[in-house]
Protein backbone atom coordinates (compact mmCIF):
# COMPACT_ATOMS: atom_id res chain seq x y z
CA UNK A 1 0.00 0.00 0.00
CA UNK A 2 1.22 3.36 -1.20
CA UNK A 3 1.72 5.53 2.00
CA UNK A 4 1.24 8.79 -0.17
CA UNK A 5 -1.09 8.50 -2.81
CA UNK A 6 -0.94 11.81 -4.88
CA UNK A 7 -4.18 12.83 -7.69
CA UNK A 8 -2.15 11.08 -10.68
CA UNK A 9 -5.91 9.12 -11.15
CA UNK A 10 -8.79 10.89 -11.86
CA UNK A 11 -10.99 10.48 -9.20
CA UNK A 12 -14.75 10.01 -9.94
CA UNK A 13 -16.67 12.84 -10.23
CA UNK A 14 -18.71 11.73 -6.49
CA UNK A 15 -15.29 12.27 -5.33
CA UNK A 16 -14.40 15.56 -6.77
CA UNK A 17 -18.28 16.54 -5.67
CA UNK A 18 -17.19 15.90 -2.12
CA UNK A 19 -14.18 17.47 -2.10
CA UNK A 20 -15.78 20.58 -3.48
CA UNK A 21 -18.44 20.77 -0.64
CA UNK A 22 -15.97 20.28 1.93
CA UNK A 23 -14.06 23.16 0.49
CA UNK A 24 -16.72 25.64 1.16
CA UNK A 25 -15.02 26.92 4.62
CA UNK A 26 -17.43 29.26 5.47
CA UNK A 27 -20.58 27.14 4.79
CA UNK A 28 -22.39 29.53 2.46
CA UNK A 29 -23.03 26.83 -0.24
CA UNK A 30 -20.42 28.81 -2.08
CA UNK A 31 -16.93 28.49 -3.36
CA UNK A 32 -15.52 31.46 -3.33
CA UNK A 33 -11.81 31.84 -5.18
CA UNK A 34 -10.29 31.91 -2.04
CA UNK A 35 -11.66 28.72 -1.22
CA UNK A 36 -11.04 27.15 -4.11
CA UNK A 37 -7.37 28.31 -4.18
CA UNK A 38 -7.20 26.35 -0.90
CA UNK A 39 -8.53 22.96 -2.14
CA UNK A 40 -6.02 23.03 -5.09
CA UNK A 41 -3.26 23.70 -2.56
CA UNK A 42 -4.37 20.88 -0.80
CA UNK A 43 -5.07 18.94 -3.42
CA UNK A 44 -1.01 18.92 -4.48
CA UNK A 45 -1.65 21.43 -7.73
CA UNK A 46 1.92 23.64 -8.38
CA UNK A 47 -0.28 26.96 -9.99
CA UNK A 48 -3.51 26.64 -7.57
CA UNK A 49 -3.95 30.48 -8.75
CA UNK A 50 -4.25 29.72 -12.11
CA UNK A 51 -6.48 26.48 -11.50
CA UNK A 52 -8.78 29.00 -9.87
CA UNK A 53 -8.83 31.31 -12.13
CA UNK A 54 -9.39 28.52 -15.22
CA UNK A 55 -12.22 27.18 -13.01
CA UNK A 56 -13.58 30.54 -12.55
CA UNK A 57 -13.43 31.18 -16.16
CA UNK A 58 -15.37 27.78 -17.36
CA UNK A 59 -17.47 27.30 -14.26
CA UNK A 60 -18.47 31.12 -12.72
CA UNK A 61 -21.71 30.89 -15.46
CA UNK A 62 -22.72 33.98 -13.77
CA UNK A 63 -19.68 35.90 -13.26
CA UNK A 64 -19.85 36.91 -9.73
CA UNK A 65 -16.56 35.36 -8.67
CA UNK A 66 -18.03 32.44 -6.86
CA UNK A 67 -19.42 29.42 -7.97
CA UNK A 68 -22.95 28.44 -6.52
CA UNK A 69 -24.95 25.23 -6.44
CA UNK A 70 -26.28 25.25 -9.62
CA UNK A 71 -22.87 25.77 -11.23
CA UNK A 72 -20.82 23.23 -8.97
CA UNK A 73 -21.80 20.46 -12.04
CA UNK A 74 -19.70 22.65 -14.39
CA UNK A 75 -17.02 23.13 -11.74
CA UNK A 76 -17.03 19.11 -11.18
CA UNK A 77 -17.05 18.53 -15.04
CA UNK A 78 -14.43 20.60 -15.76
CA UNK A 79 -12.31 19.05 -12.91
CA UNK A 80 -12.97 15.76 -14.51
CA UNK A 81 -11.42 16.94 -17.75
CA UNK A 82 -8.07 17.57 -16.31
CA UNK A 83 -6.82 13.95 -16.98
CA UNK A 84 -3.52 14.12 -17.17
CA UNK A 85 -3.10 17.56 -16.24
CA1 LIG B 1 -18.04 29.54 0.78
CA1 LIG C 1 -21.30 32.34 -9.94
Amino acid sequence: MPVHQPMSIMPPAKTVRVRLEKADINGDGRLSVKELKKLFKEMGSNWPGVRTWLCMRNADGDGDGEISASEMDNLVAYILNWTGA
